[in-house]
């Protein structure tokens, strides 16, 4: 963000960086086409690469914004396995490589509604989450799909502090429905290129039409599931973050309202709020999952 005025306590002071900063290599992917109708593509502004590499959530890291960018590189991610459990015809554990072997990679340019009413446009790269499910072949009785982040306190400063609010690991989940949702997409890269590690490497969900710590990142787990499974939010307070978490400017968190959200990039003297829409936006696509719901009941 080399020169722009961030706003007190919304973007962290710029810090010297180290291999946040290097380049991370190029993916072959296809670009995404330009139709918003399908809900892959928005012509808003992009957030700048920077903001999107230094603005972060992801506690393992710490609580501050900037933390993830600092920090994260003490992750290692390669080799990478993700398992696959519950009720699935091919449960087993699997060499992120070989999973994505069989999968072709594709843009799509998706806003983000961070709960905290800031949010952001990122063009990520990746594929939708329902190939990677088919794969595995979920039963008849997988009726949820939960998602474990890497729990691995020796590279996760967030993991070794006594005051960390969450019980590790990071843990999420969607209905099966929600789940083979063509918007649902791991994003295993962005802007072009491989996923930084502060924005959840090497593979980590986006549910574009959902609050953003729905979209988990590292993820070395995914279980199929006959019950609703807990959610880490959910879990530490249920009053303010439900299960669904679908983006809603009409169901106020208890301690702010969420009509409306700051775009970034903001700044004091800029702040770029805009009202914030019901799904995010992604009402044409995803409102009828929901149909005969009461989402106010189940927010
Ligand atoms: N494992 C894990 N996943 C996480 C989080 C986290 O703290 N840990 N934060 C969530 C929140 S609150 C948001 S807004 C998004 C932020 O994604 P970004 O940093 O790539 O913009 O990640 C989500 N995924
Ligand atoms: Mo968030």
């Amino acid at each position: 963000m080399a020169g722009s005025l961030l706003s007190a306590g919304v973007m962290a002071a710029p810090f010297s960086v180290g291999a946040e900063q290097q380049i991370l290599p190029a993916l072959r992917y296809k670009k995404v086409t330009e139709d918003s109708s399908t809900g892959y593509y928005t012509n808003e502004m992009l957030a700048p690469y920077d903001d999107i590499k230094q603005y972060n959530n992801f506690y393992e890291f710490g609580m501050n914004k900037d933390d993830p960018a600092r920090y994260s590189e003490a992750m290692s991610i390669d080799p990478w396995s993700i398992t696959i459990e519950g009720a699935v015809e091919k449960p087993g554990t699997f060499a992120l490589e070989d999973i994505l072997s069989k999968i072709d990679l594709e843009e799509r340019i998706y806003r983000l509604r961070c709960v905290e009413a800031w949010s952001m446009v990122i063009p990520w790269v990746g594929f939708p989450l329902a190939d990677l499910i088919k794969q595995f072949q979920p039963l008849s009785n997988a009726k949820y799909v939960q998602f474990v982040t890497l729990n691995r306190p020796s590279e996760m400063r967030g993991l070794r502090s006594r005051t960390s609010i969450i019980d590790w690991p990071y843990v999420e989940g969607l209905r099966i429905d929600e789940a083979m949702n063509p918007l649902t997409f791991l994003a295993t890269g962005l802007y072009g290129r491989q996923l930084p590690k502060q924005n959840g490497a090497p593979i980590r969900l986006v549910v574009p039409w959902k609050y953003g710590f729905k979209s988990i990142k590292s993820i070395v787990k995914i279980r199929f599931l006959e019950k609703q499974p807990a959610t880490s939010w959910n879990t530490l307070q249920s009053s303010e973050y439900g299960f669904y978490a679908n983006v809603n400017p009409e169901v106020e968190h208890p301690r702010w309202s969420q009509k409306s959200e700051r775009r970034l990039p903001s700044t004091f003297f800029s702040p770029n709020r805009m009202l914030t829409e019901p799904f995010n936006g992604y009402g044409e696509q995803v409102a009828s999952l929901y149909s005969g719901m009461d989402l106010r009941k189940f927010y």
